[in-house]
């Protein structure tokens, strides 16, 4: 019995060292979890930042130095949308990780689970014994993902002061770490810190709006005045698009503030120079929320993450808003700072924005819910692979029906538009390793490979493959609709009758929601 009890008494005491062991090994991996500063900015194009495009104006020392010590993605994409407010189904893409179709607002089948707010971003990192906050605009949001945040600190601020504009939210953030450094509190946090700019009203503050020769210019009967130190027209710049892009009356087309239908380089130079401003304070206020971390002693154990929920026009092909799938506005800026990330670099990744939820559980080591449709891209940031997929998929259609998609894979890209109650159907085919800015024929280059290949016999093969590319992915997606050469697939006709009530060129009377 003697025997026996020594060695309960020798196993007890090894399995309470283990279980100390144990316990201490928890405590500390749980203290290193890294943190995540999530950073989302409203509607801005990957080509207005230098990190994408060496001649842009647009100064970002500190989105720059986030580049520099970190990676770029240069394929990363937001899916698309079924409303003008293309920010709304962006959003609950990076809250809930689900694609286009199968969001709880998504139009045609539905097959969002009824507990998905159960499963966004926040009650995920809650539940993980994070701390999670969040600033933001308000509206053409989640509004029920967005309540989950612990600390909520949601306005809308478009303006060009400290309180009125981006200052603000930066402020939120500052006060927030601030709170966190007098209490001591050692948990790992999420940050949602979320702009309401580039977004318009472009209001910038004085000296930036003075520093890129902008006005908040609010005379729709009078042009701004021209200044030299406006950022230069857009490469792609057109004065009106080719064809009617589909929406009817759309707000982003023809009722911005400073900009109107007008399309002249005037107007069009003021308005970059206004976002400039806007993105530049931007920039600003993302120095200051780093500079605090780097003082905290926890910038290097935070992954900063640097996007936008959209990209936009402001006069590329003629266009204003972010309804359309051209590069400048399906593609986001995405860069990524942190633990494991050579600085410095750069990848293809092909990702979505509904990626991200996926690979911030995975880089915290917090399994992804399972409503979740993305795919982590961890290991593209830690640079062990380049992308993590081929092909990709994008949507435009909440104006008439059933609108316009695209496909790309590898430099090809095939853009579709069934849209007017079947008065524009149009087939755009680029190779964008030759044209990656999307001359179209209007553009007059004179190089044949600088414009859309969807004409020529040469390409009538690749055209071919592309289409059914298109038509997979819309299968397998869910997508409710099927363009005028597609197999209608057994699906109900939702093609939309539209009466422009003045012509086709969108002057309808009631501006429809966006953003
Ligand atoms: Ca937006
Ligand atoms: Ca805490």
């Amino acid at each position: 019995m003697r025997t026996v009890n020594s060695a309960c008494i020798f196993a007890a005491t090894l399995i309470a060292c283990c279980c100390n062991d144990l316990v201490s090994a928890d405590e500390s991996a749980k203290k290193k979890r890294p943190n995540i500063l999530f950073v989302i900015v409203d509607d801005q194009s990957p080509f207005d930042l230098k990190i994408y495009n060496a001649k842009s104006e647009l100064e970002t020392p500190n989105i720059d130095r986030l580049a520099a010590e970190g990676v770029t993605l240069d394929g990363a994409y937001q899916m698309g949308s079924f409303s003008g407010a293309v920010c709304t189904p962006s959003r609950h893409m990076v809250m809930t990780g689900r694609t286009v179709w199968h969001l709880p607002i998504s139009p045609g089948q539905k097959t969002c689970p009824k507990n998905i707010e159960d499963n966004v971003m926040a009650s995920v990192f809650n539940n993980a014994g994070y701390d999670t906050m969040r600033t933001c605009k308000n509206g053409n949001s989640y509004a029920a993902a967005n309540a989950r945040f612990t600390v909520v600190k949601d306005a809308t601020k478009r303006g060009g002061t400290e309180e009125s504009g981006s200052a603000w939210h930066g402020k939120q953030v500052l006060d927030y770490l601030d709170q966190r450094q007098m209490t001591k509190d050692e948990d790992p946090f999420l940050i949602y810190f979320g702009f309401s700019h580039p977004h318009d009203t472009r209001d910038g503050t004085p000296d930036l709006l003075t520093k890129y020769g902008a006005a908040n210019h609010t005379d729709k009967e009078n042009l701004p005045a021209a200044n030299p130190k406006q950022p230069a027209l857009p490469v792609n710049y057109l004065a009106q698009h080719p064809f009617h892009h589909g929406h009817p009356g759309l707000r982003d087309e023809v009722a911005v503030s400073g900009v109107w239908e007008k399309r002249d380089e005037r107007t069009i130079r003021n308005e970059l120079g206004r976002e400039f401003a806007c993105s530049e304070n931007i920039d600003i206020q993302l120095g200051k929320v780093l500079a605090r971390l780097k003082n905290m002693g926890e910038l290097d154990n935070t992954y900063v993450v640097y996007t936008s929920d959209h990209g936009m026009a402001i006069g590329r092909h003629g266009l204003q808003g972010k309804q359309n799938l051209y590069q400048h506005t399906w593609r986001v800026p995405f860069i990524v700072r942190g633990p494991g990330i050579k600085p410095g670099t750069r990848a293809t990744g092909n990702v979505y924005l509904l990626d991200v939820l996926s690979t911030i559980c995975d880089l915290t080591g917090i399994a992804a819910p399972e409503t979740s449709e993305g795919t982590s891209f961890k290991h593209v940031l830690w640079g062990e692979t380049d992308a993590v997929r081929d092909t990709l998929f994008g949507v435009y259609n909440g104006g008439t029906k059933p609108g316009m998609r695209c496909v790309k894979k590898g430099d090809w890209k095939l853009i579709k538009y069934d849209v007017m109650n079947g008065s524009v159907r149009e087939t755009q085919l680029f190779n964008l390793a030759e044209n990656p800015n999307e001359f179209i024929s209007e553009h007059n280059k004179e190089d044949a490979k600088l414009t859309d290949l969807a004409e020529d016999p040469a390409y009538a093969g690749k055209l071919a493959e592309m289409e059914a590319l298109l038509l997979e992915e819309m299968r397998r997606l869910d997508d409710p609709y099927r363009l005028w050469n597609q197999p209608d697939d057994g699906l109900p006709a939702q093609v939309e009758v539209v009466k422009p009530k003045r012509n086709l060129r969108g002057k309808a009377k009631k501006p429809q929601p966006n953003s």
